[in-house]
């Protein structure tokens, strides 16, 4: 057993883009518009399921001890020089939105994997324990909020609450968990490592339009998920006078129009995003005017009073419009996180890592959510961006970064992962 040296090794790129290509290969799809194979790998979905369970065989397979939390988080440990101090955790999630693409959560949990294979390959033992992860629903499409085994394992959303959430079929949760052989017994809340690190995609252009070959991520940028159920009557399309009307459709177009305008106007910030990713009207047919409408309003914002402000004048625009057409609205908010800064010291020490290889690095804010913002609420935690061609593109098929943007991003988690296990200090 050889004591921690500083890694000269590099990764082994050919194993980590095997396992990509192997992972991906389960909830694959054909994606008539892009033409290309997506991943369809929803939360605790059988396909999930069979993703958890060759990524645990995985972690075996390396000499990893392997757990699973009781919302299906699953941990992986390896022994260090001192197994008394806390480990350096690296991991993300391989849960995916149901037009998804290999490299979102993915690349963080197998470049995790692929460091401790590099580590053994080389037969080298940090001083700290390492423990590498996945984490369950990352994505909060299927039960309504992002994060979820995250935000558990961390203290932000209490288990019960976790397991209440339910998809659109009323299938709780815990069900779920229960019915893909992943609802664990190891305590949740008990895992406090001494840092965490997560590299993955950017998902946004900035870094390949601007030629960086990977980002130091400074934070994340505030969430804020609400969920619309708009009722009006359903009535006939032809014979029914415009002024008859009590069209929940109308209702959510005029808020969806709102929500944009509210980017545009400045008044928010330059940065706010917001989207209404879904609208589903009821019966939905051509000839009959919807009963009822749901929607959802994604909005994103760096600045959270600007983010409070955006929801409380959303609130009121709600109830105008509720008022002006006779519909109800019932709003729900359904996912809350604040903006984050992560640790400046492991923000400089992604910059110097990537230094070292000779790689073009700036720093970034995250745009999308992620499981390090929810670790960074109990631990010293950073993130490393890779870029991705087709302007980054993700939540798309068409996500796609090269054998060197993720070796790039995986032999710097590499050294990472070493110096951060290096330290002394605190238990
Ligand atoms: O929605 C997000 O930002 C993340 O992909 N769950
Ligand atoms: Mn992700
Ligand atoms: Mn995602």
């Amino acid at each position: 057993m050889t004591t921690n040296t500083r890694a000269q090794q590099t990764i082994n790129t050919d194993r980590l883009m095997a396992s990509l290509e192997e992972l991906g290969a389960i909830g694959a799809y054909h994606d008539e518009d892009a033409d290309v194979m997506g991943v369809r790998r929803l939360a605790l979905s059988p396909e999930d399921a069979e993703g958890r369970r060759l990524v645990r065989k995985w972690f075996e397979e390396a000499g990893l001890t392997a757990s699973t939390d009781a919302i299906g988080n699953t941990y992986a440990d390896r022994m260090g020089l001192d197994p008394d101090l806390s480990p350096v955790m690296s991991g993300s999630h391989i849960d995916s939105v149901p037009t998804g693409g290999k490299f979102d959560g993915a690349l963080g949990v197998l470049g995790a994997l692929e460091v401790i294979r590099t580590l053994n390959d080389h037969d080298i033992t940090t001083r700290r324990p390492l423990t590498i992860a996945f984490f369950t629903d990352e994505e909060g499409c299927r039960f309504g909020t992002d994060m979820l085994g995250s935000a558990v394992a961390t203290g932000r959303i209490p288990l019960e609450q976790a397991y209440a959430l339910t998809d659109a079929d009323g299938k709780s949760v815990k069900d779920e968990l229960a019915a893909i052989g992943f609802l664990g017994d190891e305590p949740v809340g008990q895992r406090r490592p001494a840092a965490f690190i997560e590299c993955h995609v950017e998902q946004g252009p900035s870094l390949i339009h601007e030629g960086f070959d990977l980002g130091a991520v400074t934070g994340v940028q505030g969430i804020s998920w609400r969920k619309l159920t708009i009722t009006g009557a359903s009535a006939h399309a032809g014979a029914t006078p415009m002024s008859f009307r009590k069209d929940p459709g109308l209702a959510a177009a005029k808020i969806n129009c709102r929500i944009h305008e509210m980017c545009a106007s400045g008044e928010y910030g330059p940065d706010m995003r917001a989207t209404m990713g879904v609208i589903t009207p009821e019966p939905g047919m051509i000839n009959v005017i919807p009963g009822r409408v749901t929607a959802t309003v994604d909005l994103r914002n760096p600045d959270d009073d600007a983010m409070r402000r955006a929801e409380a004048d959303l609130d009121a625009y709600q109830q105008e419009i509720a008022e002006q057409l006779q519909v109800t609205i019932d709003s729900q908010q359904t996912a809350r996180t604040p903006a984050v800064a992560f640790d400046e010291a492991v923000i400089a020490a992604v910059e110097a890592a990537a230094r070292v290889q000779g790689l073009k690095c700036r720093r970034i804010l995250a745009g999308a959510g992620h499981d390090a913002q929810e670790w960074s609420t109990v631990c010293k935690t950073a993130m490393i961006f890779t870029p991705g061609l087709h302007d980054g593109i993700s939540h798309n098929p068409r996500e796609l970064s090269t054998p060197k943007h993720c070796a790039d991003a995986v032999n710097t988690l590499l050294s990472m992962i070493l110096a951060l296990s290096d330290e002394a200090g605190n238990a």
